[in-house]
């Protein structure tokens, strides 16, 4: 039987959190003026913060975290050159094709597993003489890889791949929607891992908690130019400081949380991998994000027309467990604030409870 609306499990993704009451609060008493004027207190208080937090000179308010990821590539690339990312990287499977459709830029992608490039594939695909070829405009890393699971990228990693921009001096953006997870997950802040980027974009709007916003952060230049490109691609705001106050809680107290949307997720990996037919390892789930192969064998035995992704969260779906697919055998669960562990605990034993209805 269908499960109720108000008795399903979601765990779609982080970014369906509502807004807690001390953000509810904070933005019925925001103070406000007109953003585009430059007087917002409330956004411009949010923007020291937001760059002071990932030790970046400056920092923009942006509605989406796709925007600002878009912006960057905006400002580091010119038409018909090259953005060199991983093969199932935000930037390149998830924003419409807006590289292309915004800047002309073309994506190079890599695939990696987990999504973690490997430095001396970049150091493979990055072309700087431009006589011939298209040219390298930037290289992207995305920390954490949402689609290879919710990898991350420690600092020795980055360092090579930062290494290789600068010798062939290419600027570097981090999508790093998620950068307070890879955070937690290495014991370490946001600023160690985003030291080298030109520039970085991380979202308050996922496993921080607030309804809306994205900040986008660099030197004090790119970002007076960021801030030209966000009012040419629509994003300039008016009276911003609204969300922003909820987006300042987020900051502030978000980080501290996510150790908890961790440990949910390890004990989904480890309940998942018990179950013949899911194939995860249990130790690549490192954050709040768990993605699992699905094998014919949990939804009849063949593949259906749909794929076994789609066809198994249907099943779940229908037991009120909601997640999303990556591919056709590909699915994945995003623990967040507003899914307990009890809650998680409830998802495992329905998600065990379709299975036995499928495998009978
Ligand atoms: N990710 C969303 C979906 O778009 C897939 C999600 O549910 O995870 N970079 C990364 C790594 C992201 O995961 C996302 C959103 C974005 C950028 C874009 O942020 P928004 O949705 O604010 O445009």
């Amino acid at each position: 039987m269908t499960r109720e609306w108000n008795d399903r499990i979601d765990l779609r993704s982080d970014t369906v959190t509502l807004p807690d009451e001390e953000m509810r609060r904070a933005m019925a008493e925001a103070e406000v003026g007109d953003d585009l004027y430059g007087e917002d207190p409330t956004v411009r208080l949010l923007e020291e913060e937001s760059a002071a937090a990932v030790g970046m000179e400056a920092a923009l308010f942006v509605p989406s975290g796709t925007m600002g990821n878009e912006i960057a590539l905006h400002l580091h690339g010119s038409p018909g050159e090259e953005v060199i990312c991983e093969a199932l990287s935000h930037v390149y499977v998830s924003e419409m094709g807006a590289m292309a459709a915004l800047s002309g830029l073309l994506p190079r992608t890599i695939p990696a597993p987990g999504g973690l490039l490997d430095p001396m594939a970049v150091e493979a695909a990055v072309v700087t003489d431009g006589g011939y070829h298209s040219r390298t405009a930037v290289i992207t890393v995305e920390n954490t890889h949402n689609f290879g699971g919710g990898t991350v990228y420690g600092r020795p990693h980055l360092e090579r791949i930062l290494a290789v921009a600068e010798r062939h001096g290419v600027p570097t953006h981090c999508d790093g929607a998620r950068i307070f997870n890879a955070a937690v997950a290495l014991g370490t802040s946001a600023a160690v891992l985003a030291a080298g980027f030109t520039s970085l974009m991380f979202c308050l709007s996922k496993g921080l908690g607030a309804p809306v916003g994205s900040l986008l952060c660099g030197s004090r230049d790119f970002i007076r130019e960021a801030r030209r490109m966000r009012k040419m691609f629509g994003g300039g705001m008016r009276q911003a400081g609204v969300i922003a106050a909820a987006g300042l809680v987020a900051l502030r107290k978000g980080p501290a949380r996510l150790p908890g949307d961790h440990e949910k997720a390890a004990r989904l990996g480890r309940a998942l991998a018990e179950i013949p037919g899911i194939v995860i390892d249990p130790a690549s789930v490192q954050t709040n994000i768990v993605v699992f192969r699905v094998e014919p064998e949990l939804v009849g035995g063949t593949v259906p027309p749909e794929g076994t992704a789609a066809a198994f969260l249907a099943r779940l779906g229908e037991a009120g467990v909601l997640g999303g697919q990556i591919d056709a055998t590909r699915a994945r669960l995003v623990t967040h604030r507003d899914v307990s562990g009890e809650r998680i605990d409830e998802a495992i034993e329905r998600i065990r409870a379709v299975v036995g209805v499928a495998v009978n």
